[in-house]
């Protein structure tokens, strides 16, 4: 079913072809059309299926480290297979219409990089690194063994995902940055994210408080569209080429 509703207000294309500063925020909703399940989708987010607290927490990989490091690994599987779309490809494009463009993703899949876009902000971490629960390094390496989760060459402290969990600090200076960009922005785009999750929910209100011009694009409103100035209610990889093709004229 298509849930197409949008429609590009010239004043937002006017805005576009004259600004230097873009900040795009991506959630998992922009890589719903490569076919990687976002969270909170009433009949195909992940979190239908499981329970949050059961696997995206520190106490839940302290409670059962080989049910968490094993449904990462499912994932990072799915994500190895899934293809970007559309969507991200018109990022790319974006990146190159602008001086200053920042893209700051929710999303821990690669698909942005994979993509081609080389100014990428990733606020929760990466699906593909493993880190050590002991110190928080990063580890490229282990031996092959029947342990799971694998252990940390250096200390064997229990590896697992370098992900950033309900509770835990995002890496360090990436929210500083990001609350920066949006601060100076002169169009900020949140695209694909129900911004419930703080604090990525919350960058929109740096760009507000700027003046900025806001989008969100996404088929299901959130609680945001009416305080933004253009809400744009369509699937990313159909809306974002569609702004692309506007902008290029
Ligand atoms: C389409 C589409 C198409 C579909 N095209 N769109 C202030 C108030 C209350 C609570 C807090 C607060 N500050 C901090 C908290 C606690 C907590 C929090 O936010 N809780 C909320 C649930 C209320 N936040 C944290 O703990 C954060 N840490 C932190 O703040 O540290 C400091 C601190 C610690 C302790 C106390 C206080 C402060 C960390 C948050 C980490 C989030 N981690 C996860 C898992 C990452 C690893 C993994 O992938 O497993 O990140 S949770 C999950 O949600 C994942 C996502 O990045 C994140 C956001 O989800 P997203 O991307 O928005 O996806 P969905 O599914 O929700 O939405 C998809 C959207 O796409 C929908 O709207 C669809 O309609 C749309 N869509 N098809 C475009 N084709």
């Amino acid at each position: 079913m298509d849930t197409s509703a949008f429609e590009i207000n010239p004043q937002l294309i006017q805005v576009l072809r004259s600004a230097s500063k873009v900040v795009a925020m991506t959630g998992a909703g922009i890589s719903a059309e490569s076919k990687i399940p976002t969270f909170r989708d009433a009949m195909t987010g992940l979190w239908s299926r499981f329970r949050p607290e059961e696997l995206a927490t520190p106490e839940a990989f302290a409670r059962d480290p080989k049910l968490v490091w094993e449904w990462y690994r499912w994932r990072y599987e799915l994500v190895a297979a899934a293809e970007p779309n559309p969507g991200h490809h018109a990022l790319v494009e974006m990146e190159d219409m602008f001086a200053e463009f920042l893209l700051i993703t929710q999303n821990v899949d690669s698909l942005h990089t994979r993509a081609g876009n080389k100014r990428v902000l990733e606020l929760h971490g990466n699906l593909s690194r493993s880190k050590c629960s002991r110190d928080g390094q990063v580890v490229e390496q282990w031996p092959e063994t029947d342990q799971v989760p694998p252990l940390c060459p250096r200390c064997g402290g229990l590896l697992r995902p370098d992900v950033v969990w309900f509770g835990e600090s995002l890496p360090t200076g990436a929210l500083e940055k990001a609350a920066d960009a949006a601060l100076h922005s002169e169009v900020f785009l949140s695209i694909g994210t129900s911004s419930v999750v703080e604090p990525a929910a919350s960058l929109i209100y740096y760009a507000v408080n700027n003046g900025s011009t806001t989008v969100e694009i996404n088929p299901n409103p959130t609680s945001q569209a009416g305080l933004v100035t253009h809400a744009l209610q369509g699937p990313a990889g159909v809306v974002l080429p569609a702004l692309v093709a506007a902008i290029k004229g």
